[in-house]
């Protein structure tokens, strides 16, 4: 483009001035931009930048020039500039004092200018878009199901009651009874949409709204839906590699760009592996933090945990045919960190009854869930993937909140 004459628009990043001559960096989405005016040469764009401080909003028309010496080997020498918007407050994220998280939330769409904040929304909305082409190209159909409820599926604690006209309604857990029915007629269908967990304390991998990604197929297994899941990650790994890889170097993270095979490891076999490294777990239990880590520190990779009892897994999931104290049930995992889980579902009225019953929840409360078992309900299986934890991974971040834009937590509610 050398010599050639371009509009950009974007945000001040820093301002230089040193004698007759002026040096800012101009910001987008998509990178910078050296603009060097002097007194002398450009007098009209140098008498409008003088006054520009870091975070305006400029749009600037000039020609591009070829220099050795500039970020980029190219700089934009202005003829016309505009003002479009001026920063009217004291800059309060200054990176040279390293802002902690919380102050970083409260000036989100500010701290997106920073260009590794911004990477990692690049990479989320890749991952985004490679799950979604993944999907729709196995013939899956994106639906939409409703987040205002009537009944809980992930168990009572962690719901948020509302006020639904003059009846209690809560925020959905998950769309896990929807999209079971829809299997009866779309087949395979998935959704990406929030999830809402009234969690009680405040942790790096647990917020209040997380958007998930559900899977749900019919006439297919807890391995079908594994494998299906494995290949996804796959893909997912493949479009960053392929398209954001930039973006991967800004945050300094290094992807495998073919993360399979992933190791499946049963409940028991998990027990196995840590009891031989002196960790006791009693069978029969959720795997504690500490077990996960351990587990994960000696598992490389993504791997599965299969086969949980099924006194711990909730009441939709299988029980394994001949052996009712095991289910067909997964939970997806890199080290200590669970991405997802899903299993093969009950289809049977009778048996879904009595799984009810056993897990101390009212069938009626579920009436309008079980009447669709009367009618022709298909084997099905299907997963959730917590979309916000999978982002950790990829962009290599430690806390949740770094890789949503705007999160919830029991201690946040705005911006
Ligand atoms: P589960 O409750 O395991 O399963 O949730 C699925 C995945 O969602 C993510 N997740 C969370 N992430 C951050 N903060 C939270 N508070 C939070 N809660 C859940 C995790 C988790 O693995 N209906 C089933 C899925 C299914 O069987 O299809 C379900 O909701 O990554």
């Amino acid at each position: 483009l050398d010599g050639a004459v371009v509009t950009v628009l974007g945000w001040v990043q820093s301002v230089r001035r040193q004698g007759g001559v002026i040096f800012l960096i101009l910001r987008d989405r998509e990178g910078s931009l050296q603009v060097t005016a002097h007194k002398e040469g450009e007098p009209t764009a140098f008498k409008a930048l003088e006054g520009v401080d870091e975070h305006d909003y400029l749009a600037i028309r000039g020609w591009v020039s070829r220099m050795e010496k500039a970020p980029r080997g190219v700089e934009l020498v202005p003829a016309e500039v505009k003002v479009l918007a001026t920063s009217t407050r004291k800059i309060p994220l200054n990176p040279r004092t390293r802002p902690g998280i919380d102050k970083r939330l409260d000036f989100r769409s500010l701290d997106l200018r920073n260009p590794k904040v911004l990477a990692i929304f690049k990479i989320r909305s890749s991952a985004l878009q490679a799950i979604r082409t993944f999907l729709y190209d196995r013939g899956f159909l994106e639906v939409n199901s409703p987040k205002i409820i009537a009944s809980a599926t992930e168990g009572g604690a962690a719901l948020f009651p509302l006020l639904f006209y003059n009846k209690e309604a809560f925020l959905a857990q998950s769309p896990q009874l929807y999209k079971e029915q829809l299997t009866a007629a779309l087949e395979k269908v998935f959704e990406v949409g929030p999830i809402f967990r009234a969690e009680q304390f405040r942790t790096l991998r647990h917020l209040s709204e997380v958007t998930s990604v559900d899977v749900e197929e019919a006439g297919v297994t807890y391995d079908d839906v594994m494998r299906l899941l494995e290949e996804m990650i796959a893909h997912v790994h493949k479009s960053l590699a392929d398209s954001n890889g930039d973006d991967l170097e800004a945050l300094e993270v290094k992807l495998p760009r073919d993360p399979r095979p992933m190791r499946r490891c049963t409940y028991d076999e998990a027990l196995g592996i840590l009891k031989s490294k002196g960790s006791k777990v009693s069978w029969g239990e959720d795997l504690s933090t500490a077990a996960l880590e351990k587990l994960g520190s000696l598992i490389p990779g993504y791997f599965f945990i299969t086969d949980w009892p099924t006194a711990s897994k909730p009441f939709y999931i299988r029980p394994k045919p001949g052996n009712p104290d095991l289910s067909e049930s997964f939970d997806f995992m890199h080290g200590s960190l669970e991405l997802a889980s899903g299993g093969t579902r009950i289809s049977s009225r009778k048996h879904l009854v009595q799984r009810l019953k056993e897990k101390r929840l009212n069938p009626r409360s579920f009436e309008y869930h079980l009447r669709a078992y009367d009618y022709g309900m298909p084997p099905h299986a299907g997963f959730g993937l917590g979309l916000d934890r999978l982002l950790m991974l990829l962009t290599g971040q430690e806390n949740i909140r770094e890789v949503v834009l705007f999160p919830r937590d029991p201690k946040r509610l705005t911006p």
